[in-house]
């Protein structure tokens, strides 16, 4: 399997809770490489770009209000499979039904306020890193463990 990217996100919950650094630490402790970081608070457009798949749905504008309400803290992180690896540290997008273990599982409650996103495929890893990033914001740097990471 070749080395991927993904976008994650503590979502505008995830930092009022003060879970940055133990969301991002699960990733960092696994062996994903950060090759991007930034805090902003998004604006309604970009917020309902980033959701378009659920526009038109009931909760849309509810999500997109409450994506825009505050910081977030947008990630690249790189590494061999972390696509769906994110995915799976998630855990599902109804947090009682996550295994505890997951990120939802340990910190969420509520699916309105489920603290973070990652790119569901990589496809739509590489639409959300271009929407919240911008080419040269995306830097490649070694990493000294990588030999002791990786065979
Ligand atoms: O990728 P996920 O965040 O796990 O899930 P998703 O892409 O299907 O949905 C994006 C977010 O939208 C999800 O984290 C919470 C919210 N959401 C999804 N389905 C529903 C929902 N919110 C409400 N209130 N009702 C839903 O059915």
């Amino acid at each position: 399997m070749a080395s991927e990217q993904t976008y994650i996100m503590i979502k505008p919950d995830g930092v009022q809770r003060g879970l940055v650094a133990p969301i991002l630490g699960r990733f960092e402790a696994r062996g994903f490489q950060i090759v991007g970081m930034k805090m902003l608070t998004p604006s309604k457009e970009l917020a309902s770009q980033h959701y378009g798949e659920h526009e038109g749905k009931p909760f849309f504008g509810g999500l997109v209000d409450f994506l825009s309400s505050g910081p977030v803290v947008g990630v690249v992180l790189q590494g061999k499979g972390v696509v769906a690896a994110a995915r799976k540290m998630l855990g599902a997008t109804k947090p009682l039904e996550s295994a505890p273990g997951t990120i939802r599982g340990d910190y969420a409650i509520d699916m309105g306020r489920n603290v973070m996103h990652a790119s569901d495929a990589v496809d739509s890893a590489t639409r959300e890193i271009s929407l919240w990033f911008k080419k040269e914001e995306v830097v490649q740097w070694k990493s000294c463990s990588a030999g002791s990471l990786m065979e």
